[in-house]
């Protein structure tokens, strides 16, 4: 398929947008529209918030409140458009509608009640489509909601921080905070991307923990998850009494495989693993980690507990910064 540079820069502005609704759609996936008249872009929409309108229909009304007419038009979408009736009525209509007369998609919907209906009903209809457009771009937008339509479980990222010489702690406990404020900050956007958080009981006991995103805004809290078959948490740990969500696993933990198909059924598309060190090595000696973060400071522990991490079946495929921590991101 030959596509134009308008082509591109509408997609890509389509990809751009989507982002805006990252972190508040799950279990639905981020999806963005831009309409394009004349070459030359009249409105854009996305998915903001779950039960929002779909972005179809966002950038339609988007049209319209700018004295567009959208007939005639073309819209570029990064997912299939759907023809069901969900929480929105189906885009497909809308979009037949407004007198949209090209629809270009960047990728196909796995979504069971979609999967190619979409597609299929806008062609009937006589509208011309076209697929494929910066797909691999739009694959990693939605990368936990395809993963979670294949495999009905999570996407599990770990995220462990070490000192500069692989501690993940400090018994003399006297050490001053080892991580900065803008990598807390990361770390904070990082569970607001995620539906569940879970450490295992030690940590709970250690740390009690919040585990809730607070250095960034956010319309929900993750689910915590805390393994914990021994019963060693007090009843009065933050996560037990904060009121937000929390699955605390005693005498029914049946081992992480199981746990991750339960997480799955409740919609769980993406899990932030965040220790300890014991915890994080049972998912990787299962082979449960799609995606290791390591967040190393430059600082070094009085009394460091040192951690190996066996991460020999994954690829290095991103070196960063988080405020003054260096971020090394490893996929299986
Ligand atoms: C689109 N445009 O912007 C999105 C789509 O129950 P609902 O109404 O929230 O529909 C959710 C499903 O619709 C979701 O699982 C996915 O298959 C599709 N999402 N489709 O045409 C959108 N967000
Ligand atoms: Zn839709």
């Amino acid at each position: 398929m030959a596509w134009s540079d308008f082509d591109i820069t509408c997609m890509q502005r389509a990809l751009d947008v989507a982002e805006r609704g990252r972190g508040n759609v799950r279990p639905n996936p981020l999806v963005g529209c831009v309409l394009a008249k004349d070459d030359e872009i009249i409105a854009e929409g996305w998915h903001d918030h779950l039960g929002g309108l779909h972005a179809e229909q966002m950038a339609i009304h988007d049209a319209e409140d700018n004295g567009h007419n959208t007939n005639g038009s073309t819209a570029y979408v990064t997912l299939e458009p759907c023809n069901h009736y969900g929480r929105t009525p189906p885009c497909t209509e809308a979009l037949l509608w407004a007198g949209i007369s090209e629809v270009v998609i960047a990728h196909k919907d796995p979504n069971p009640v979609v999967r190619g209906n979409g597609i299929s009903e806008l062609i009937d209809a006589g509208m011309k489509v076209r697929c494929g457009l910066l797909e691999e771009k739009a694959n990693l937008q939605m990368r936990e909601f395809l993963y979670w339509c294949e495999n009905r479980r999570p996407w599990v990222t770990v995220k462990i921080a070490t000192d500069k010489n692989g501690s993940v702690d400090d018994l003399s406990k006297n050490a001053a905070r080892f991580t900065s404020h803008e990598c807390l900050t990361k770390v904070h956007e990082l569970r607001k991307d995620s539906d569940a958080i879970l450490v295992g009981a030690n940590t709970i006991v250690r740390d009690n923990p919040s585990l809730t995103v607070r250095l960034v805004e956010t319309d929900n809290q993750p689910l915590r998850v805390i393994i914990d078959p021994n019963k060693k948490i007090e009843d009065d740990a933050t996560v037990l009494t904060d009121g937000y969500a929390t699955k605390h696993l005693t005498t029914e933990f049946r081992g992480l495989e199981s746990m991750l198909d339960m997480l799955g059924d409740l919609q769980i598309q993406r899990l932030l693993v965040e220790g300890g060190p014991i915890t994080i090595n049972h998912f990787l000696e299962n082979n449960l980690v799609n995606e290791f973060i390591l967040v190393r400071s430059d600082i070094e522990h009085n009394d460091p507990v040192i951690a190996k991490f066996n991460l020999e079946s994954f690829t290095k495929i991103k070196e960063t910064n988080w405020g003054n921590e260096c971020v090394t991101l490893h996929q299986c």
